[in-house]
């Protein structure tokens, strides 16, 4: 099992910088828990598939999904929300895997979001040229409760924007083991993800995987 550093890794783990008042990157923050995460991630994608959901106007999206808590995010005809069950299995989504709810909650504390308690995680797969266009998260019930997002594998460019959706975007690299969290005055910023390039990775091969851990109720 990969742990640690090796090509392909954040070159810059264990830095930090600030993206925006309340929008902290942490570089590498999830590197020593991959060995427990990646096991309990395929645990979670064995029982819940990502797949292609389609957005309210039709559209199929470009990157796959699935949700792991109480609630999961889901897209179909009739709009954006979340939900107790998954539409594919009939099921409960998956519960929360404890080393994802430790991370979450530590990382939210490292950037002055104390006792952040996630009851949500939607799990992204990008693979070559797989892209998520400009958005806010709004699907969620409080808006003062922030967001955790982990990257693992192939590197991404996030788009970082603005509170307005024409404001101009800043291109933030992500790579395997970073994390991101905002709040507060950042949690409405529009982001997205510019297409995924090709590229090898010696975890997950050609993909890309986010996590974003959310208080949805
Ligand atoms: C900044 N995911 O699932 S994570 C999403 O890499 C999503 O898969 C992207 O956007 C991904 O909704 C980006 C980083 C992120 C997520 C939500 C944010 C940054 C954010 C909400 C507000 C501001
Ligand atoms: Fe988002």
């Amino acid at each position: 099992m990969s742990h640690g550093l090796f090509e392909g890794d954040t070159p810059l783990a264990g830095t930090r910088s600030w993206l925006g008042e309340q929008a902290l990157l942490l570089r590498g923050f999830a590197l020593p828990r991959v060995a427990v995460l990646w096991p309990a991630l395929q645990a979670v994608l064995a029982q819940a598939p990502p797949r292609h959901m389609l957005t309210p106007g039709g559209q199929r999206m470009s990157v796959a999904l699935s949700n792991c808590g109480a609630l999961g995010w889901v897209s179909d005809g009739r709009g954006y929300r979340y939900t107790p069950i998954d539409p594919d299995s009939g099921q409960a989504w998956p519960a929360l895997p404890h080393a994802f709810v430790d991370l979450a909650r530590t990382a939210a504390a490292e950037a002055g979001f104390e006792g952040f308690v996630p009851d949500a995680c939607l799990i992204n797969r990008y693979r070559p040229g797989t892209r998520l266009s400009l958005h806010q998260d709004r699907d969620e019930r409080d808006f003062s409760q922030p967001i955790v997002s982990v990257s693992l594998g192939v590197p991404a460019t996030f788009l970082w924007g603005g509170r307005r959706r024409a404001d101009r975007v800043e291109r933030v690299p992500l790579f395997h083991g970073d994390v991101l969290v905002w709040g507060g005055v950042d949690r409405l910023r529009f982001h997205g993800v510019a297409p995924v390039r090709a590229a090898a990775h010696a975890l997950t091969s050609d993909e890309r995987i986010n996590f974003t851990f959310r208080r949805a109720a």
